[in-house]
């Protein structure tokens, strides 16, 4: 590890065992709101296992979970208001079901279904970026855009502990300080970028004092704890709304899963370290504090899961039942006038599809 910088702060409010450390934010006052981020990451950790049998029983393209990282997802998604504007990674389906994007969007997209990423009800956030980093500069372009027109919106984009590598990364920081642009970075630092180790990722002690070089905010936050994530993410939201500038938030979290369905991380990561995540994960710590508080009765908490896996088994039985796109609609969707050398190509398949 390279020195630690002093000044970058984390944050959190509930410990290890779910115990208040001291006043919690004030939205985290109202039980019913507790109740429904308890809800949603039960719902999207349901619905990862859902889609990951789907993808080992061939009906799923490679997918990745957000297994032990709900806390992030959930907590962003909970924080951004409807006129902000989001633009994702991979691994944000805990926010983009929050921004109104449907289960069967989510699983389209993943099954290679480009339609997916025509989200019905919302238009205006970005699609599920792949090429890692690529993202935050977009985010920088959208919020620059926001800035010109003078609206009272943030645009919040989100990255891995890997991404925090890339030129984009850095690119990216640099353009939202210089303009002081309403945009707030999330890093989902799960520890592991597919088979890389935090460690030896970077030698600098926080991913958040990365920050620090361009002048902007930069804050850590407990990842595993609902609460804090939710709060930090508003705090940054409203300083980018009302002309404060930019802020990085890394949400220290443990990715439990593979990282990907095309992964399989028993081959490097050791049991025990994945032994003490377990035990630090975000379900459980809400739900203690809910138990705790008596915020939660066993009954309710039956009912939750119960009305999760309706929704998600009938958004998997409406994906099921939609009809598979044509092999030729591989080629429609990344230009709005196809040039000639690509339609020559889906001339070519569609002649060997349909020769007569
Ligand atoms: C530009 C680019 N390089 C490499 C890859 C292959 N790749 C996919 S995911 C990944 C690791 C990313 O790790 P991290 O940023 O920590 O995000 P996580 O998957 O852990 O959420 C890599 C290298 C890619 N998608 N894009
Ligand atoms: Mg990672």
């Amino acid at each position: 590890m390279g020195k630690a910088l002093s000044g970058i702060k984390t944050r959190n409010y509930l410990d290890k065992s779910g115990k208040a450390l001291g006043k919690i934010p004030k939205f985290a006052e109202d039980r019913s709101t507790l109740k429904d981020l308890y809800r949603l990451m039960n719902l999207i950790r349901i619905f990862d296992k859902k889609v990951v049998s789907l993808q080992r029983t061939g009906k799923m393209g490679t997918f990745a979970t957000s297994l032990g990282q709900e806390g992030v997802s959930v907590g962003i998604g909970h924080a951004l208001q409807k006129d902000d504007i989001f633009v994702p990674y991979y691994r944000d389906q805990g926010i983009l079901y929050q921004r109104r994007v449907k289960l069967i969007e989510i699983m389209q997209y993943w099954g290679g279904d480009e339609r997916g990423s025509r989200y019905v009800y919302n238009r205006e956030d970005l699609p599920i970026s792949i090429p890692i980093a690529t993202q935050l500069v977009h985010a920088v372009g959208v919020a620059y855009a926001v800035k010109l027109r003078k609206q009272e919106r943030a645009v919040l984009s989100t990255c891995g502990d890997g991404g925090t590598s890339e030129g984009d990364f850095y690119i990216a920081l640099n353009g939202a300080g210089t303009w002081n642009l309403p945009l707030v970075f999330v890093i989902n630092n799960n520890q592991w970028a597919i088979s890389v180790p935090r460690a030896i990722q970077t030698k600098a002690d926080t991913l958040a004092q990365k920050a620090v070089a361009a002048g902007i905010d930069s804050i850590q936050v407990d990842g595993n704890d609902v609460i804090a994530v939710r709060q930090v993410v508003s705090e940054a939201l409203a300083k980018a709304r009302s002309g404060g500038g930019p802020t990085l938030i890394e949400a220290l979290t443990y990715r439990l899963g593979d990282h990907t369905t095309a992964d399989d991380a028993s081959r490097y990561v050791d049991k025990s370290d994945l032994d003490k995540a377990w035990a630090l994960e975000p379900i459980i710590r809400l739900q203690s504090y809910l138990t705790k508080k008596r915020i939660l009765s066993k009954k309710e908490e039956k009912q939750i899961l119960e009305t999760c896996k309706e929704e998600v088994d009938q958004a998997v039985a409406e994906y099921l039942a939609l009809s598979p796109q044509p092999p030729e609609a591989i080629f429609d969707y990344q230009y709005a006038n196809m040039p000639s050398a690509l339609q020559e190509q889906k001339d070519e398949l569609n002649y060997s599809l349909h020769p007569y």
